[in-house]
């Protein structure tokens, strides 16, 4: 029989198979994942995969325009190439399995390396993708078999068929049976088509009801644990901010960031790993002198802090939004650290997170009582939200996050700069990145709110951790620099908010700077850079207009 004589599946036939094949492998695999190692679907693994190849280009890119919906936009990315991949799996089975096979076998093996790269897998984890593969194959041979089925082998005992359609199926199939099956479904009447929509029905439910049991499995019950820790209370709680320290409040800027408007940024997807206190412990280890292992209830034994704490992303674009400040209760990390004793020659803090992602700090900055490195558990009096790193997370005060405030963190290496390269160092970042003092603009917003003419009272805030903001000054069009007037002083490692009245501010189009000094008397600098590789440094300088 040549190829042409061959039968075929019809093309819309061929494509509902084809994404039931990937559907279907898709479900068994999330329901081994649940079974085995719940990390490790290959859907997720996938989805980190592609997060840690992404160009760095592009994750500015996605971080800029998708903000904190770039990890949704990811999932659906994968969705889309997930059911594009069914379709073409289909258009290209329609007359041998063998292509179809050999894609979904291709992505089976991308599934295993995928799951493979993740440092949170365990062997059994591997599994889950030769599974799901098996899955895909087994189901592709079966619905194409049931879509060429030939009209004369109708299924007499159908559930629900009629008595009419009983007797008609029990009718002697006629004598030109392989003639029929050249033709394939093509000429074949309506029960073999109802078969072959009932077998796939039937396949789709079998395939949702594996990945949603899968997800039953894997679940971990993170607010049960995050109840159970509950707000705990510092040796000396701070006291609540001061009017006088929040006066950019008013103007939409509040001194503390809720916890839901806290900016979040990291490669995890969903809201990150999920683990309860019950799972955690944290090991330090590397060049010390006494390697330590703790779990969360002796952590939160040890005399707990709290401190008033502003985070910089490296990604934070001159007046952006990845700028915010909580109260962190934790403990000194300085002295955890100390007490492992850390070896003569060693540099850097090496940690990392429970789903790999590691981050590098330098070792003097990290033992240096001054600075208030901690392990962190509750943030603005609730444990930790999920987001933000539950159970533990590390705070360096001073650092971009990428290389200070690994979250979800389960392990510390003392280690050499030499020796270890973090995560965003090995694509390009610097190794280590101070934060760069910097200043913005909250009010007025810019040309799309205009403010009323006459005395406009700007305000905004600045930052310089680990120490602090001595003047903020502001030019209005080309003038002088003015002082601003500050709020008060919360802390080295806090942001400072600032306040200026613009006195006769006419109608029309306005321009309005601001600089920091920071608390060295060191002017924050005018420069315009790139985010890559240590931060941003420049201006805001906004355009507002008054009426
Ligand atoms: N485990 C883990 N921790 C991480 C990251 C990450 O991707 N994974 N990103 C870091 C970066 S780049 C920043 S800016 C901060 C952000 O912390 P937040 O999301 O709580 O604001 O977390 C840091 N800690
Ligand atoms: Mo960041």
């Amino acid at each position: 029989m040549n190829d042409q004589q061959r039968p075929r599946v019809s093309i819309p036939s061929s494509i509902l198979l084809g994404v039931l094949a990937v559907g279907a492998a898709l479900g068994v695999s999330n329901l081994v994942a649940g079974v085995v190692n719940p990390p490790s679907t290959p859907f997720l693994a996938v989805g980190n995969a592609a997060i840690d190849r992404t160009p760095k280009g592009l994750r500015e890119f996605g971080i800029s325009t998708f903000g904190a919906n770039d990890k949704p936009v990811l999932l659906l990315g994968v969705g889309i190439a997930m059911v594009v991949l069914g379709v073409v799996t289909g258009l290209i089975s329609r007359r041998s399995a063998a292509p179809g096979i050999v894609l979904v076998g291709v992505l089976g093996v991308v599934g295993l390396l995928a799951v493979h790269s993740r440092p949170n897998t365990t062997t059994a984890g591997l599994v889950s993708p030769v599974v799901a593969a098996i899955a895909g194959v087994a189901t592709l041979l079966v619905l194409r078999r049931v879509a060429l089925a030939r009209a004369t082998a109708p299924n007499r005992y159908r559930h629900g068929a009629t008595a009419t359609e009983v007797a008609a199926a029990s009718r002697p199939a006629p004598k030109d049976a392989d003639q029929l099956a050249t033709v394939g479904e093509g000429s074949s009447h309506g029960i073999s088509r109802r078969g072959f929509l009932g077998t796939s029905a039937g396949v789709a439910v079998v395939a949702g009801a594996a990945g949603y049991g899968g997800q039953l499995l894997g679940r971990v019950d993170v607010g049960s644990s995050q109840a159970a820790v509950g707000t705990l209370t510092p040796v000396d709680p701070l006291p609540t901010v001061a009017a006088s320290a929040d006066f950019s409040a008013d103007k939409g800027l509040s001194f503390i960031t809720s916890n839901a408007d806290f900016y979040r940024v990291d490669i995890a997807l969903g809201d990150g790993p999920a683990l309860t206190t019950q799972d955690w412990s944290l090991r330090i280890h590397g060049m010390v002198d006494k390697e330590i292992t703790i779990s969360f209830a002796d952590l939160v034994k040890r005399p707990l802090i709290e401190k008033r704490l502003t985070f910089t992303c490296i990604s934070y674009v001159i007046g952006s939004q990845l700028v915010s400040t909580a109260d962190w209760v934790g403990v000194s990390l300085a002295d955890l650290i100390s007490e492992a004793g850390p070896q003569a020659g060693a540099d850097q803090i090496f940690s990392m997170s429970s789903d790999g992602y590691t981050a590098s700090t330098p070792l003097d900055a990290v033992i240096d009582p001054a600075r208030g490195a901690m392990l962190a558990v509750n943030m603005n009096g609730e444990p930790l939200p999920q987001v933000h790193g539950f159970p533990v997370r590390m705070i360096v005060p001073g650092f971009y996050g990428y290389c200070s405030a690994t979250k979800w963190l389960v392990d510390i290496e003392v280690t050499t700069f030499a020796a270890k390269k973090a995560y965003w160092t090995t694509r390009d970042y610097a190794q280590t990145a101070p934060v760069k003092t910097g200043s913005k603009i909250v009010y007025p917003k810019g040309l799309t709110q205009p403010v009323p003419a006459g005395t406009v009272t700007a305000t905004g805030a600045a930052w310089s951790q680990p120490n602090g903001i001595s003047k903020v000054e502001v030019q209005y069009e080309d003038g002088a620099w003015m002082e601003a007037r500050l709020g008060d002083d919360e802390g080295p490692s806090s942001w400072r908010m600032w306040r200026i009245d613009l006195p006769s501010v006419p109608a029309g189009n306005h321009f309005l700077s601001c600089r920091a000094y920071d608390g060295k008397g060191r002017l924050q600098s005018a420069v315009m850079s790139e985010v890559l590789p240590d931060g941003q440094s420049g201006l805001h300088r906004i355009n507002f207009s008054a009426m």
